[in-house]
């Protein structure tokens, strides 16, 4: 049965860590914001389960994931939810647990890169809390991009079954995850992530394969893989970055 996923259509977004698992996991599953042609598709498809429909919880906002009866809502637990149903999760109970928490780390992490260019209010323009962007750059760059992109070379490293993956023997939604969290900040960050990408070398390994899975591959090649754009969650404003 196909699987719906519902995003704003214009920009990657947090629709794009659910869309990346389905992507890589070869699933059948409509992008129902950008059908416009589809019943229920569209904008309008999505702000009427935003309002409520019979029968399904209204989610908060998007992205969210409907799979027949089931509406999962949040961007890690849509990742997680697409991830276990299509086989790229790990088996075991424990590991599966820590890849859950890995999923809502980086989903974290999403939103402390989304608060440096909206620090004071979602509703204001970027023009209008310039000043104080300004000082939450200079921390998220000296500080917090150092401090997870370091937990996420500890886990690879630490990871028992050394195949250079965060959790799990495979490859997982997790490491997706962690490949659009590396290939945002190279966009919004670039100065930064030279500065500093070398010390990560499992993480920018893990990324690069990632990339070059060839389901992956294939997609961040098509139409469907929008660029990053000053609208989305990583925004390369210049004056935001910095080589420290
Ligand atoms: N924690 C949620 C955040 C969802 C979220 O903020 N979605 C944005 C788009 S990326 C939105 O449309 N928000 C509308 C709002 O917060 O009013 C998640 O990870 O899915």
């Amino acid at each position: 049965m196909t699987i719906d996923l519902y995003y704003w259509p214009s920009i990657q977004g947090r629709g794009e860590f659910p869309r990346l698992v389905l992507e890589a996991a070869g699933a059948d599953y409509r992008d129902m914001a950008r059908l416009d042609d589809v019943e229920g598709g569209g904008i309008d498809g999505m702000m009427a389960l935003l309002k409520g429909v019979e029968g399904f919880p209204a989610p908060f906002a998007p992205p969210f994931l409907v799979d027949g009866d089931i509406l999962v809502s949040q961007s890690a637990a849509s990742a997680t939810y697409a991830g276990e149903k299509f086989g790229l999760a790990p088996e075991d109970a424990v590991q599966r647990e820590w890849a859950r928490a890995i999923a809502i780390t980086t989903s974290d992490l999403a939103t402390e890169v989304h608060d440096v260019h909206h620090p004071v209010g979602n509703g204001l323009y970027f023009e209008d809390q310039k000043p104080e962007a300004l000082r939450r750059a200079k921390e998220f760059r000296g500080e917090r991009m150092p401090k997870f992109l370091k937990w996420y070379e500890r886990l690879i490293e630490r990871n028992p079954a050394k195949t250079g993956v965060l959790v799990g023997r495979e490859l997982s939604y997790a490491d997706l995850g962690l490949f659009q969290i590396v290939e945002g900040l190279r966009y919004a960050f670039p100065k930064r992530m030279a500065a500093i990408e070398g010390d990560y070398p499992r993480v920018a390994e893990l990324a690069r394969r990632v990339a070059t899975e060839p389901r992956v591959a294939a997609y961040l090649g098509s139409p469907r893989r929008l660029a990053f754009s000053t609208d989305g969650i990583f925004r390369a404003y210049p004056e935001l970055d910095g080589e420290a």
